[in-house]
């Protein structure tokens, strides 16, 4: 696509959008202000670089393919990350998890891990001039492999995984701050049993306990930003998931936290957008992890899909951005896994230019009167809308490829290094 067409293609959507009352230049002001944190796992199929070559197995984490080219070091998925970077939209941010540490070929305990273990994290961030997120790793370790940790009935083993989540914590303050934008770390726990538990009840507890002692530290919320994610169930935990959805929201209504909602981790007729305004009435935030569920939490790329989209509208809507932390949580080891991120970044910014492109007063107005008639009738005309074309000129505005031209540098790094690497 030529320069020129662009120009002229967005003149006209432009003056469509105008007659609805939408200023198109506003909405790519205020897409461009929406950060979007980059999961870095996509990158290595979960993998992370405690032990070299270490493999992902437990939790009920699974990638799965074995498409050529995954990074086996820092610097082969920083540069990974860099590609796909300059193949999307605007500046964004990159979630860490904590078994992505620099430990220079040393085996550093969980336990154990500081900041300076991120240093040279921090310091491509801050030369990317982005932001990062943070996870504790509660999975991939000898002290998870019973499937319980935060909740596990043995106290040493309880112990263990609370330092984990007190030394995460202030590795993600130590980010936050050095970075000048906050942090947020997020806790996921795999713990849950096979079949049908007797006491639901204990583990519940003793994860209610190591949490409020990991959280007893205060850390300013400027540089730290904590949430909990639930999750319905794993391979390998069917019958019963400790840390479930009513207990992180009640945990996090009653404690102050974030609440973490994953598109793959409720019953398959379940969707988050339907939950985003509840979560933002009763919590200070919200965090998502944006994934696409197929038949179960398979953690496929997500696509610009009905979900996505519906996803994206509930948090314009609801005009609480300052709120919410956009994560994306898949991993796909079929494709190319730098087309995989892009991919998944691209449609998230799709879909949120779409619903920023949405005449929501008018849209209300038409509601509040109850003429849903006219309400279906709009919705449905707003479909054919030529949001593309507004795409295509942020892209341009951006300095990254319009359309499907960024699919070209893909291959060409395919061919110059993902594919030199066996
Ligand atoms: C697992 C959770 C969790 C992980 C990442 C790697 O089901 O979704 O968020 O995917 O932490
Ligand atoms: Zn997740």
């Amino acid at each position: 696509m030529s320069q020129k067409s662009i120009e002229k293609a967005y003149a006209l959507a432009k003056e469509q959008y105008a007659a609805i009352q939408v200023n198109s230049d506003s909405a790519l002001r205020k897409l461009a202000a929406i950060p979007i944190s980059m999961h870095c796992w996509q990158g290595d199929d979960v993998g992370g670089f405690e032990t070299a070559g270490a493999e992902l197995s437990g939790g009920g984490i699974q990638a799965t393919g074995n498409y050529p080219g995954k990074a086996r070091s820092i610097d082969e998925l920083r540069r990974d990350i860099e590609t796909a970077m300059r193949l999307i939209p605007g500046k964004h941010r990159l979630n860490l998890h904590a078994c992505y540490l620099d430990n220079r070929g040393k085996q550093i305990d969980r336990a154990q891990i500081t900041p300076a273990h991120f240093k040279s994290w921090i310091d491509w961030a801050k030369g990317h001039k982005i932001g990062l997120d943070f996870n504790p790793t509660y999975f991939s370790h000898p002290k998870a492999a019973d499937g319980f940790t935060l909740s596990h009935p043995d106290k040493g083993i309880r112990e263990y995984w609370i330092q984990h989540g007190i030394a995460c914590r202030r590795i993600g303050a130590a980010m936050g701050r050095q970075l000048g934008s906050p942090t947020v770390t997020n806790f996921w726990i795999p713990d849950g049993y096979k079949d049908i538990p007797v006491d639901r009840m204990a583990p519940r507890q003793r994860l209610t306990e190591a949490l409020d002692t990991i959280f007893a530290e205060k850390i300013n919320p400027k540089y730290n930003l904590d949430a909990v994610e639930s999750k319905l169930f794993g391979i390998g935990a069917e019958s019963y998931t400790v840390g479930s959805h009513e207990y992180y929201m009640g945990y996090a209504v009653s404690r102050g936290k974030l609440l973490c909602l994953d598109a793959g981790h409720f019953h398959p007729t379940e969707k988050i957008s339907e939950k985003i305004s509840s979560v933002l009435l009763f919590c200070p935030g919200l965090l998502l992890h944006v994934s696409r569920p197929v038949r179960w939490d398979s953690d496929h790329v997500i696509i610009l899909d009905e979900e996505l989209q519906t996803i994206a509208r509930e948090l314009v809507r609801n005009g609480r951005l300052d709120r919410i932390f956009i994560g994306l949580d898949y991993f796909d080891a079929s494709i190319n896994r730098v087309a995989a991120w892009v991919i998944g970044m691209r449609n998230m910014l799709k879909a949120l230019l779409i619903a920023l492109l949405e005449p929501t007063a008018a849209l209300r107005k038409i509601e509040r009167e109850m003429d849903y008639t006219q309400r279906l009738a709009m919705l449905e005309e707003l479909r054919s809308m030529p949001w593309a074309a507004v795409w295509d000129y942020y892209c341009f505005q951006k300095g990254v490829p319009a359309g499907r031209a960024w699919f070209g540098e893909v291959k060409r790094y395919e061919k110059e290094v993902l594919s030199k690497r066996t």
